[in-house]
């Protein structure tokens, strides 16, 4: 498959002013028939015009009214070339599809039997011959036919225009969108669901119709999603000033679907696991994950929708930009310094391994082979994190003004990143051009930092030096322009006022350091003693940061940082520390030992006077396996694990009275509430639960069974639950039992009951999850199923996926070949976990390269599964 280069962009030679579309669903197949406007762009040598269209058949084509014969044009598998057309014409063309029968989840397919559609980023060319790209942005009318009966509901973008009746128990309903858009953003859905209405007044006084569509089933869970979307529009309205433009916005919810949801003007389609709550069924993290989507894809009506991408290497212009303005909104809903820790640790364990891997590329790629495994961590949260960056160098004003200029001067447009970094230059009056290497360099920098105190001087010295190692096509990087936010801090923890030489004036608190150089020097001046820096606060920059602190200064940090993400980050580098040392210990043989001065930390956060008992769970809970990972020459999944795992069991029983108690008091009272308080609480009382249970004694499994059979919300069964599956005992059996027999058809349920199993890290773990891949809870077509049951225990159970005898790996493998001719989407993303074999042991990178040749090897493989497994190999 070829390989598409950004430097090669050119503008389309055509536009398509209108697209009428005309839909007959059928139960066997589909006919569309489209009416395209178009007119050449500009003189160009060619007469001929390239249609992209995939898995079509071309039932007829007329230009300008005239049927055009098999002479006139060219088919192949990917397009369809008109040999000779004119500066303007219409084109009609009428296809034939298989939504029924369509199992990739692009272009147009049937869940639970409704037609739904997913566009981005090529799936337009699967319903119709197109200029399928960003830049072509066309006018729509679309007009739905269908049995009356069995779809009752007809939706597509823009407003309702027509509806009524045709022949044989048929209707029909036409919708236009006033707006022009590009094909990706194009939807539509046909079926038999329950609406749910609500509505939302502008600042300017119109009056907006929200509509949920989900099954009648879950009629009694969309509350929280309504609420979510009603308090994203207000709040953009008044952090960025932008209104909603249509008078009716959509949301439908479906079982089957590749991501999380999609923006499509007016009509968003959701994976129903970003919809739908109730206390009963849904976590916390659930309610914290829906209201982040349901406010993306909100957000993305702007920025993304009324400014749109020029061509795909643009995708973090939207993907970026937007996700930076839903973790904002979530910092706004309550505990933002939680928010903060969690994007930070989730970026560190995942973004940092992309970066390092075969597949490293920057928030701007030069090329890829297929887009779709370009809807990256990098993209998406580096995307972010370069955006926040901007914001951090511009002040809230100055990003605002930024904005403002963007969206009226390029609304309606089609553009590039480079546009966006250019207004904010030209809004501030700044230089950005150095910025702008964190667009066109991939890979993770380091920043190395040494302090000298001079006691006579009063000088108080940072030493920083930047380096960025090679990624792939990327040697050599030169320096970025990083925003390093620091603190210096007296020994009572206060905040020391910060004057660089040669200032006049000193500022109390935090300030932002613009470094640029592969080596600088920042003296402050003034200093009377030797301070402790707090650097990087609020992971001003996605970078390692590496500074030579003692486990004296860590506490002294943890107990008393103003800025509260450094707090818990220095928490985080002291159990680092600590457990990197374990991992040498168990890998030389020797016995591992507690360091009873990281105890008495733990009991002071969980004696202190913290009121953030969100923020305080966050503190106790120990560094993940993945990201320990991320310190190791050679991971070692084994040691990681049982490093981890004897931390925490060493504090346990250690801690074991104030756990418990600390347990017990935080009991709560019925109902279920989702206020950050109420979340904190549960959190924390959950972590202590969970710390408990590695000591895994008849009592504590006997609390914890309770908790899972008294509990009124699926917060608290889940806790409980988990903890159970990872021990041997009666008790894991009756829950598992209890709870498939009262949730088994509820099927987002099910996904956490499947990948609670394989996230057990029992040593019999793969066993159980071959088991489940013939039970009747898994299914091999539904991509949540997928992700809950093989993602999880491959992605996110590393001591059991790399079992030394390489089972996991050979699993993995089979159900990435079992996948690819059905969802080569998802069957990519399984691929990618095999993305960072290279950073194993040689029996295990042995193991894993075999499997990554035996794909490669195998007959008629996606050009999705292709890229992700050659350019590992390469
Ligand atoms: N824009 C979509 C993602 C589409 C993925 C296509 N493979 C969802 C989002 O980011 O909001
Ligand atoms: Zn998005």
């Amino acid at each position: 498959p070829p390989t598409i280069y950004l430097k090669n962009y050119q503008a389309p030679d055509y536009y398509i002013e209108t697209i009428d579309l005309h839909f007959e669903l059928g139960e066997k197949h589909t006919t569309v028939h489209s009416r395209l406007a178009l007119s050449r762009r500009s003189k160009t040598d060619s007469s001929s015009l390239v249609l992209n269209g995939e898995e079509l058949e071309l039932l007829s084509i007329k230009q300008d009214g005239q049927v055009l014969s098999t002479k006139d044009y060219h088919q192949d598998s990917e397009s369809l070339t008109l040999l000779q057309v004119p500066d303007r014409f219409t084109l009609e063309i009428e296809t034939r599809i298989y939504p029924q029968d369509n199992t990739t989840l692009s272009g147009l397919y049937t869940s639970n039997g409704n037609f739904c559609t997913q566009c981005e980023a090529e799936g337009f060319r699967r319903i119709t011959y197109f200029l399928d790209r960003p830049d072509v942005m066309a006018r729509y009318t679309t007009t739905i036919v269908a049995d009356e009966k069995k779809y009752p509901i007809l939706l597509s973008n823009g407003n309702l225009i027509a509806q009524g009746k045709r022949d044989t128990g048929r209707h029909f309903a036409k919708w236009q969108d006033p707006f022009p858009k590009p094909s990706y953003l194009f939807a539509l859905v046909a079926g038999d669901l329950a609406r749910i209405e609500d509505e939302f007044i502008t600042r300017s006084g119109r009056k907006i119709q929200l509509h949920m569509y989900v099954q009648f089933h879950n009629r009694d869970q969309c509350d929280h999603a309504m609420d979510s979307l009603k308090r994203a529009m207000a709040w953009d309205e008044e952090v960025y000033g932008r209104e909603y433009d249509l008078d009716i916005y959509m949301i439908v919810a479906v079982d089957d679907f590749n991501m999380g949801a999609m923006e499509n003007k007016g009509l968003n389609i959701f994976n129903s696991k970003y919809v739908l709550a109730k206390p009963e069924t849904a976590t916390d993290t659930d309610y914290e994950n829906i209201e982040a989507v349901i406010a993306h894809e909100y957000f993305h009506n702007w920025s993304g929708n009324r400014v749109t991408c020029r061509d795909w290497f643009q995708l973090s212009l939207k993907e970026g930009f937007t996700v930076f303005r839903d973790q904002q909104f979530s910092a706004d809903q309550g505990s933002s310094a939680v928010k903060r820790i969690q994007i930070v640790n989730r970026l560190r364990s995942y973004q940092f391994r992309e970066d390092a891997g075969p597949m490293a590329h920057p928030i701007r790629p030069d090329s890829y082979v297929e887009i779709n495994n370009f809807y990256t961590l990098t993209i998406y949260e580096k995307g972010a994190e370069v955006v926040r960056m901007l914001y951090c160098l511009l002040g809230t004003e100055g990003f605002r003004k930024g904005t403002d200029l963007y969206f009226e001067r390029y609304d309606g447009q089609a553009v590039t990143t480079d546009d966006f970094v250019q207004v904010l230059e030209e809004a501030n009056h700044v230089d950005l051009s150095q910025f702008r290497l964190w667009y066109s360099q991939a890979g993770t920098p380091e920043l190395r930092i040494s302090n000298v105190y001079d006691p006579k001087a009063s000088t108080y010295t940072l030493k920083v030096k930047q380096t960025c190692p090679p990624t792939p096509g990327q040697p050599h990087k030169a320096p970025f322009h990083i925003p390093l936010a620091v603190g210096l801090l007296d020994a009572e923890g206060q905040d020391l006022p910060l004057q660089l030489a040669g200032e006049v004036e000193a500022i109390t608190g935090t300030r932002v350091l613009e470094l640029r150089q592969t080596e600088e020097t920042f003296v402050f001046q003034n200093v009377p003693f030797k301070p402790v820096p707090s650097l990087l606060r609020g992971f001003s920059a996605p970078v390692k940061l590496y500074l030579d602190l003692s486990n004296e200064e860590y506490c002294f940090l943890l107990a008393h940082d103003k800025d509260h993400f450094n707090r818990w980050e220095a928490g985080q580098q002291l159990a680092i520390k600590i457990l990197l040392g374990l991992v040498e210990d168990h890998q030389q043989g020797k016995p591992l030992i507690l360091d009873p001065a990281f105890t008495n930390t733990i009991e002071k956060i969980l004696a202190g006077d913290e009121s953030d008992q969100a923020f305080v769970a966050q503190i106790l809970t120990l560094p993940s396996e993945h990201y320990l990972a991320e310190f190791m020459a050679v991971i070692d999944p084994e040691a990681a694990y049982k490093a981890r795992r004897f931390l925490q069991r060493g504090l346990a029983e250690a801690l074991h009275g104030t756990f418990t108690t600390t347990y017990e008091s935080l009991a709560g009272t019925s109902p279920y509430h989702s206020s950050p308080e109420e979340i904190g609480r549960r959190k924390l009382r959950n972590i202590c639960l969970e710390y408990l249970m590695t000591l895994d004694g008849p009592d504590i499994r006997s609390r914890c069974l309770q908790q899972f059979n008294e509990s009124d919300n699926m917060t608290d069964v889940i806790a409980a639950l988990s903890s159970l599956a990872d021990t041997e005992s009666s008790e894991r059996k009756i829950a598992l039992q209890a709870f498939y027999n009262q949730w088994k058809n509820d099927s987002l349920v099910m996904d956490k009951w499947l990948s609670l199993q394989a996230l057990s890290r029992r040593q019999d773990t793969l066993a159980i999850v071959k088991k489940l891949t013939q039970h009747p809870a898994f299914k091999l077509t539904n991509p949540n199923k997928v992700r809950a049951l093989i993602g999880a225990f491959c992605q996110g159970n590393p001591v059991r996926f790399h079992d030394p005898s390489g089972e996991g790996y050979r699993f993995l493998r089979d159900y990435i070949l079992k996948l690819d001719p059905l969802n080569p989407q998802i069957a990519a993303r399984l691929a990618s976990t095999f993305n960072l074999w290279r950073r194993y042991d040689q029996s295990r990178q042995i193991i894993m390269k075999e499997q990554l040749e035996h794909i490669v090897k195998s007959l008629r493989i996606s050009k999705d599964v292709y890229e992700i497994t050659t350019k590992a190999l390469g």
